[in-house]
């Protein structure tokens, strides 16, 4: 059987190599040996998709292969995110979460969804090219706490700003996360957001203070 390390590299070279084959076969390995899924997760396929963003940057990947290495990496998170325990001791708490209209982007989204949902929260996912309203209606709809965006583009990243204005003026009691390669603290502050994670193994925590933030405005 391969070491821990093997089968890290088998998920995260057969994530840019799209070959989904290889992937599987790594996650079932990694499985099978008992180690830590979540790790496998960010470890080995969102490390892969990394490397296929610097090919992509330098134009040795274009959109088909890396449509293929996403593929690659859902098929090794099909195997992985249902054995990802959840925490016994989340919060009691709501998120709605979605990629931005526009933006078919949804890996990242995906992975912080995912940290959510394992920290125990009910996740309301809207999906991708999510229509700038759904998100109003939504939080309105499940009366959630926190909602979530995500942009990966400078384009759509501009809607996030609308969203907020329009949450904000219909409930000034939600807490509005952003996240996403092209954003930014500064951008989120700018754009008038209470939070902002730059990667998915922080947004739940940053998720936990906006609510302590908000409980503790409505109790004064
Ligand atoms: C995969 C990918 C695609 C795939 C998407 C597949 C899918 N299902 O998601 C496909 C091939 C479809 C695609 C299409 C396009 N893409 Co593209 N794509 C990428 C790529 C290579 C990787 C993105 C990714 O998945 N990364 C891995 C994940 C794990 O990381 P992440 O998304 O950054 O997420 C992490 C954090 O950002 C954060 N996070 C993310 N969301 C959120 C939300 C919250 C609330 C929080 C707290 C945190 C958080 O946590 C995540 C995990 O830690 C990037 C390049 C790059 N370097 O980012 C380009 C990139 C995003 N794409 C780009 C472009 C231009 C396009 C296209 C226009 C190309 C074209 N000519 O058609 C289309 C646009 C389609 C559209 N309308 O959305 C540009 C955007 C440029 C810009 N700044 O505006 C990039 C940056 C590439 C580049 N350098 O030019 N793309």
């Amino acid at each position: 059987m391969a070491s821990k390390e093997e089968f890290q590299e088998q998920m995260k070279n057969g994530v840019v190599e799209y070959e989904e084959d290889t992937v599987r076969e790594a996650a079932q390995g990694w499985l099978d040996g008992g180690y830590d899924p979540l790790e496998g997760i960010m470890d080995g396929l969102a490390a892969g998709m990394e490397i296929v963003g610097e090919l992509y940057d330098k134009n040795e990947y274009f959109v088909p292969e890396v449509l293929m290495c996403a593929d690659a990496l859902y098929a090794g998170l099909a195997i992985l995110r249902p054995h990802v325990p959840k925490k016994e001791d989340g919060i009691n708490a709501q998120v709605v979460i979605g990629s931005i209209q526009g933006d078919v982007h949804d890996i990242g989204k995906n992975l912080v969804k995912m940290m959510f949902d394992v920290a125990g929260w009910d996740v309301h996912d809207l999906g991708r090219d999510v229509p700038l309203e759904k998100f109003v209606e939504e939080q309105l709809r499940t009366d959630s706490e926190v909602v979530a965006m995500s942009a990966m583009m400078t384009t759509t990243m501009l809607g996030m700003k609308k969203v907020i204005k329009m949450i904000k003026e219909k409930n000034p009691n939600v807490a509005i996360m952003l996240g996403g390669a092209p954003v930014t603290k500064d951008v989120a502050n700018l754009f008038g957001a209470d939070g902002y994670a730059e990667s998915a193994g922080n947004a739940v925590s940053e998720g936990i203070k906006m609510i302590a933030r908000l409980r503790e405005m409505r109790n004064k």
